[in-house]
């Protein structure tokens, strides 16, 4: 089983598709363990965009997700890391293919409406970062031996 960090951003929580964009990963078979709502800080945001320090996007792009609330999850399942980033679609909405999320309801890079962890790494990394062991948890669902 593998984990996988999901932000609903800014832009998706100010258009009211927090349930749309959970109910498309929790559709696919993926478990919620964890779902929290907060305002990222600016250190945070620094952090967990730590790798595009350098990029000249780096500025809007902390601007962007310390602008509004956000809900943050850890999605869990078999292969969750790569299926998530699948169901979100490319970076850029413009790429990104229809029935995808961002696909769907996106139409610029600089709002496109979700986050997921993009390699075990960083998807162990940023889960640390964003909960505490105690928020996640662990249970079974009547419907797993149905899905996997
Ligand atoms: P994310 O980390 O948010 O899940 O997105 P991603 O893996 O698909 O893309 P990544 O390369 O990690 O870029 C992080 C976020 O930075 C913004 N971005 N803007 N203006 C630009 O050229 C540009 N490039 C990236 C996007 O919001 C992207 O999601
Ligand atoms: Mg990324």
């Amino acid at each position: 089983m593998e984990r996988t960090l999901i932000i609903v951003k800014p832009d998706g929580v100010q258009r009211g598709l927090i349930g749309e964009v959970i109910a498309r990963l929790e559709r696919r078979g993926l478990k919620v363990v964890g779902l929290k709502m907060m305002q990222i800080s600016r250190e945070l945001a620094e952090q967990h965009y730590g790798v595009h320090r350098e990029r000249p996007f780096f500025a809007s792009l902390v601007e962007y997700i310390t602008s509004a609330p956000v809900v943050v999850g850890v999605l869990e399942g078999p292969k969750a890391i790569e299926v998530t980033r699948a169901t979100v679609g490319a970076t850029n909405p413009v790429d990104a293919a229809p029935g995808t999320i961002r696909g769907d309801f996106g139409l610029t890079i600089g709002r496109n409406l979700i986050h997921a962890s993009d390699g075990a790494e960083s998807a162990e990394h940023e889960i640390n970062l964003f909960f505490r062991p105690e928020e996640l948890i662990s249970y079974e669902r009547a419907v797993d031996p149905w899905i996997v």
